[in-house]
Parts: structure tokens; C-alpha cells; sequence
């Protein structure tokens, strides 16, 4: 074969990306950007370099799972992948959990750490899962008020010291109940103190499992079977189990901490059963679980386990739609070098009118996603500042935002991601169809953003609960208010997000962004009538969950890339957000349409 197709190449992954740095820019005060520049500058350099080569390298392995050693010892051994290790090591190395408690950005720490997160992801193989699940653990057990165990596990989970260093997994899903959490069947048995030595039923009736906890701490068994335990190299869970005697449902539920492995590294009464073989994040050990007695504590309370977990699934949630969007970040980095290099019919990919519009389109579904994870990232980090004085604090208004955005923000991202990937694989023909182009793994592994951390479905359902049911703060303080009103577009929580859309529409001037604005403004319009008309039709309201959601979500998406490109016309003189704003405006942003149930349930095969 005399030709030679080039591949795509990365260049820095952060000096080459003016979304990002475009952005903060804007958010950022100049001398933050300034001091935390150069380790952006460093990952971006990781992740085009030598995490994008060991990706490569490390195309074919998988985590393997061991469970007997060769004298009949039940072990269940875990071995994850050489890039796994290695971006376990970068990622405590520059802190990626470490930042959003140590706060030396203020409020800003989260976009910091996002920042540094959407450059880390996309060549590490989905480590960011474990990271997520460690981060929201951090955080729940920080809000839970349990002082014995924030100071036994806390700071190994947010430590910069990697011998110290301890993930999390977050153990919620089980046969019967899968997104329907509520309906697990895990029984939590109350044993006495922790000072009380627990029969492992694993390894036999002879062999004892010191519990790990605090002597003066009430200890507790946990049987059952977890059905989809991500990353099951963590040291500590959080999971859910039903207390004997408690009501069904989530309320019935108490939410538990527990550590895997005793000092000898053999499991306290967990079997691995399998791992399991999943379409996409591959190099993510996900397990299968017998809980067998497995020594565990409660982190508050013996009930509300449900309610009491939110605040990792919001902290994972803000980190799925951060992987969203590096994701789809890779992949239009990728195409677009592709189609600098590529020629076809007598021209290179990049002169070709249909294949410009095409990359462009995907350029501004990538864009505007950008913005509305980030900014959820933003309000996430204004949540956390402490006192009630900070200056900086989220005020209510913006707190029962955050609470909407949170899943709105997850759904609508999930779902581009895919779509934007797709269109990559597309866009290589061919070549993205083959594996060792690594193209058709960045697709596989987008597909899990929908499904993971609460499917499109559920969080649309959730997107109704945050705008009308009584809020249960994410944030630890009890409730924040009486917000009572049911589902409607009077509601509190739907005023903030419509005076959230206006304040980014008010300094926008310029006559090219008439259009991002009129249908931004439009498109709320809309979904506010729609509420207000439906309000009273459960299954009316509940049939168009997903197209009113997604609305809310690309409304939010128009509204902040609008304001950003006015901004970046103003002290960039770039009008590249411009033409990502007006691209997107005509992308579908306006999804509400009602189609009728009766006509649902007659196409329903
Ligand atoms: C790349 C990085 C990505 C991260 C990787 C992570 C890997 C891990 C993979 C997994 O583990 S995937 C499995 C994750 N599972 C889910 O996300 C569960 C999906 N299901 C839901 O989210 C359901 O909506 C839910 C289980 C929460 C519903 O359960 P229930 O029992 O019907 O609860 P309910 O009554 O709706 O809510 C209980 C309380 O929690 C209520 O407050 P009150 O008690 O005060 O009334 C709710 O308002 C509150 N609540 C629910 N969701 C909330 C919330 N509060 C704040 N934020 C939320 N998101």
C-alpha cells in the first residue's frame, strides 16, 4: 500500500480548547486563572501525551477478578488496568477531589476541579468514576454530621497523599430495584458495639473480622446481593439497607458505611460474584455483590437512607455531566484534526461545505452542553461555602435552583454526549468503526452518561420533584424553606430558573444573537404555559416529562451561551461563541410538543 492516512492527533489539550479557557476567563479573577493556569496547562499536556499513549497501550486490558488463590482461599482479587493505577496516582498528585475541600479558590474551587476533570477524563478510561463516587462520598458523610466516621474516612478520601488515599463506591442498585431504590431488599441487623467481633460467614464459622470502627459505636450486619457495584476496588461504601422491622419503600431504608477489607486485605464478608460484561466503560470494575454479614455502621439514622444519599448522587451527577461534555470534547478535537488531515473527492475534509456544517453542528451541541455543566459546577461550589455571611454563598433562590439544574443539567448533557459521539464515530466513516482507532470506545463509553446516576426518565421525574415537591436540601441543613406549591410554573423553584435565563439575556446587545435570544425567550414562554396548563394532569404531566425537561436543559444551554458569547465579543473580539449560539438556537430547543396518551398507548408494540 503506497497511501498513508494520518492519524488524528491531540495537541494540548487545554491550550487548544477556547471553550474552556474562553470561559474562565469570564469566571475566573485573573489572578486565580493565573495561579491555577499552569497545572491546567500540565493536564492538558497528560492528556494528549502520555495518558492518551498508555490509553492506546492499554486498549485491550481489562480489570480480571480472582477469587480463589491456589490454595482453595476465597481472595476475590480485583486487578484493574495499568492506566487505572496511573491516573490514580495523577489524580490525587494534583488533587482532584482534594481541591473542592481545600477551597483555596473559595466558591470557585469546583470549576477548578471540573476544570481539571474534563481534561483528566477522557484519556483515563472513565477513572473519573471512582472519583465522582469518592468525591460525593466526601461529601455526604461531611454533611451527615457523624464525627466518628468524617474523621476515620474523610481525610484518605480528600487526601494529596497517595499511600493515604482511600476511593469510595456507592452501592444503591439491586435486582429488584435498579433506579426504583426504595425497593431494595438488603436487611441491615443491629449486633452491638463495634468493639464486638464479627463472625466472617465468607471465610468460615471459625474465622473472626475485626470491625474496624469505633469501639463506642453501635455495630450493624448487612445481608443481601448489590447488583451494580461500580469501581469495587474501593476501600469504604455507602450503601443502603433496610434496618429489621422497618417500613418498606425509601424512608424504610438507612444508609450505611462500610469498609471492605480487614488489615489482612481479605474481604469482611463480601463475595465478589462477578464482574460484569457491559457494553461500554470496560476498564470500570462493576460488580456483582453478596453481602454475607458484612460488618457496617449507620451514618445517620436508622431511616431516610434515601434521602440521606443525595448528596452523592448530586456530587456524581454534576461529575457525569463533566464527563459528558470532555467526552464529547475528545471526540470533536479528534474530528476536526481528522478532517484537517483527510482528503476526499479532490479536497480536504475541512473545505467540504457538508462535512463543515456537519462538525459545526456538533461543535455547538458540545458548547452549549459545556456551559450548563459548568455553571452546575459553579452553583454545586457556592453551595459549599461555609458560614452563613460568606459573601459568596448561594442565596435560596439560587439553592432551589441548583437542585433543578443538578438533574436537568445530567439528562440533557447524557443525552448530547451520546449523540455528539455518534456523530464523531461518523464523521472518521469507516475508521470510526474500528476498534483500534479507539473511536468506537469513546461512543460505548458515552452511553452509560444517560443510564448511570438516574436514567433520562428517572431524573425528569426528578426535574418534576425539584419544582414541586417539599425540598429536602441536598446540602445538609434540614429543610431550606416551606416550598409547598405542587408541580407548577408559579412555583418557586421554576422563578429562579426563569429569573436565571433572563440575568444571562440582560447584557446581551449584540443584532447576531437577536435570534439565540428570541428563541431562548420563546422557549421558556413555552414550558411556563405548558406547566401552568398541565399542572393539574398527573399522567399528561408525567408522559411529557423528558420533552419538558429537555427543555429546560437546552433553554438553560441557549441562555448561558448566549451571555458568554456576548461576553466573548466584548473583551475577545471573538465571534466564534456568536456563530455557537446562533447554531444551537436552530438545533431544537423547544421540545414541549404534546402528543396525546391515548395515541402512546395505541403505538405501544
Ligand atoms: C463519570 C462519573 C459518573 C459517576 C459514576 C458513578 C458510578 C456509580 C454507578 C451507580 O451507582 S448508578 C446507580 C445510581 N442510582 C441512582 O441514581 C438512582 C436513580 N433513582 C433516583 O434517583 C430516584 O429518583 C430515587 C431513588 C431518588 C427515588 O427514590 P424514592 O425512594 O422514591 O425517594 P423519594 O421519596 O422520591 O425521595 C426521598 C427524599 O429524597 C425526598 O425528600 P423528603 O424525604 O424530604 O420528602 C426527595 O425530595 C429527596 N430527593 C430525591 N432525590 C433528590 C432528593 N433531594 C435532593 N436531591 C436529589 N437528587
Amino acid at each position: 500500500m503506497s497511501f498513508q492516512q494520518s492519524p488524528p492527533t491531540l495537541g494540548n489539550q487545554y491550550e487548544d480548547d477556547r471553550v474552556l479557557r474562553s470561559y474562565l476567563a469570564r469566571v475566573l479573577p485573573e489572578s486565580m486563572l493565573a495561579e491555577i493556569e499552569p497545572s491546567l496547562m500540565e493536564m492538558g499536556g497528560l492528556a494528549a501525551g502520555r495518558l492518551y499513549q498508555m490509553q492506546h497501550a492499554d486498549r485491550l486490558n481489562e480489570p480480571t477478578l480472582t477469587q480463589w488463590n491456589a490454595w482453595g482461599s476465597r481472595i476475590d482479587h480485583v486487578e484493574v488496568t495499568p492506566l487505572w493505577r496511573e491516573a490514580e496516582r495523577i489524580a490525587v498528585d494534583y488533587g482532584l477531589i482534594a481541591i473542592a475541600y481545600e477551597q483555596r479558590q473559595g466558591s470557585l474551587s469546583r470549576v477548578h476541579q471540573c476544570a481539571l476533570a474534563y481534561l483528566f477524563t477522557p484519556s483515563t478510561d472513565i477513572y473519573s468514576c471512582p472519583l465522582a463516587m469518592t468525591d460525593g462520598a466526601a461529601r455526604t458523610l461531611l454533611l451527615s454530621g457523624n464525627q466518628a466516621l468524617i474523621d476515620r474516612a474523610v481525610p484518605h478520601l480528600i487526601t494529596r497523599n497517595a499511600k493515604d488515599f482511600w476511593t469510595a463506591g456507592q452501592w444503591m442498585t439491586e435486582l429488584t430495584g435498579g433506579s426504583d431504590v426504595g425497593s431494595s431488599e438488603t436487611r441491615a441487623v443491629r449486633t452491638g458495639s463495634g468493639s464486638d467481633r464479627v463472625t466472617s460467614v465468607v471465610d468460615g464459622p471459625t474465622s473472626n473480622v475485626q470491625s474496624p470502627f469505633n469501639k463506642d459505636l453501635e455495630c450493624w450486619r448487612l445481608y443481601g446481593n448489590k447488583w451494580f457495584a461500580s469501581a469495587i476496588t474501593s476501600q469504604i461504601a455507602l450503601t443502603l439497607a433496610r434496618p429489621e422491622g422497618n417500613p418498606p419503600g425509601g424512608r424504610g431504608l438507612a444508609l450505611f458505611y462500610l469498609e471492605l477489607r480487614d488489615e489482612s486485605g481479605r474481604m469482611r464478608n463480601i463475595q465478589i460474584n462477578r464482574l460484569k460484561d457491559k457494553l461500554g466503560t470496560r476498564k470500570v470494575p462493576t460488580a456483582e455483590l453478596t453481602l454475607a454479614g458484612a460488618p457496617a455502621q449507620l451514618v445517620k439514622g436508622t431511616t431516610d437512607g434515601v434521602r440521606n444519599i443525595t448528596p452523592l448522587l448530586n456530587i456524581t451527577r454534576l461529575w457525569n455531566g463533566i464527563s459528558a461534555v470532555a467526552l464529547m470534547r475528545r471526540g470533536v478535537a479528534l474530528a476536526a484534526d481528522y478532517a484537517r488531515k483527510r482528503t476526499a473527492f479532490g479536497a480536504l475534509l475541512s473545505e467540504k461545505p457538508l462535512h463543515l456544517d456537519t462538525l459545526a453542528g456538533v461543535q455547538a451541541e458540545a458548547e452549549a452542553a459545556f456551559h450548563l455543566a459548568f455553571y452546575v459546577a459553579e452553583l454545586t461550589g457556592r453551595a459549599e461555602i461555609a458560614g452563613p455571611n460568606h459573601t459568596e454563598r448561594i442565596d435560596e433562590d439560587e439553592r432551589l435552583l441548583l437542585r433543578l439544574l443538578t438533574p436537568v443539567m445530567k439528562l440533557t448533557t447524557g443525552k448530547q454526549a451520546v449523540l455528539v459521539l455518534s456523530e464523531v464515530v461518523e464523521a472518521f466513516g469507516g475508521a470510526g468503526y474500528v476498534e483500534d482507532t479507539g473511536l468506537p470506545q469513546l461512543l460505548r463509553d458515552s452511553h452509560v452518561l444517560p443510564i448511570w446516576e438516574g436514567t433520562t426518565n428517572v431524573l425528569s421525574l426528578d426535574t418534576l420533584r425539584a419544582l414541586g415537591a417539599p425540598i429536602s436540601t441536598v446540602h445538609g441543613s434540614g429543610r431550606v424553606n416551606d416550598v409547598s406549591d405542587s408541580v407548577a410554573s408559579d412555583s418557586h423553584c421554576f422563578q429562579a430558573f426563569k429569573a436565571a435565563i433572563t440575568g444571562c439575556l440582560q447584557s446581551v446587545h449584540d443584532s447576531r444573537l437577536v435570534a439565540p435570544v428570541s428563541t431562548t425567550r420563546s422557549a421558556l414562554a413555552h414550558a411556563e404555559a405548558w406547566l401552568a396548563h398541565t399542572r393539574n394532569d398527573p399522567p399528561a404531566l408525567e408522559a411529557a416529562a423528558r420533552r419538558f425537561a429537555m427543555t429546560l436543559g437546552r433553554t438553560m444551554e441557549l441562555a448561558l451561551l448566549t451571555k458568554h458569547a456576548q461576553w466573548s465579543q466584548d473583551h475577545e473580539a471573538d465571534g466564534r461563541a456568536t456563530a455557537a449560539a446562533r447554531r444551537f438556537a436552530n438545533s431544537g430547543i423547544d421540545l414541549l410538543i404534546d402528543h396525546t396518551l391515548d395515541d402512546a398507548r395505541s403505538l405501544f408494540p
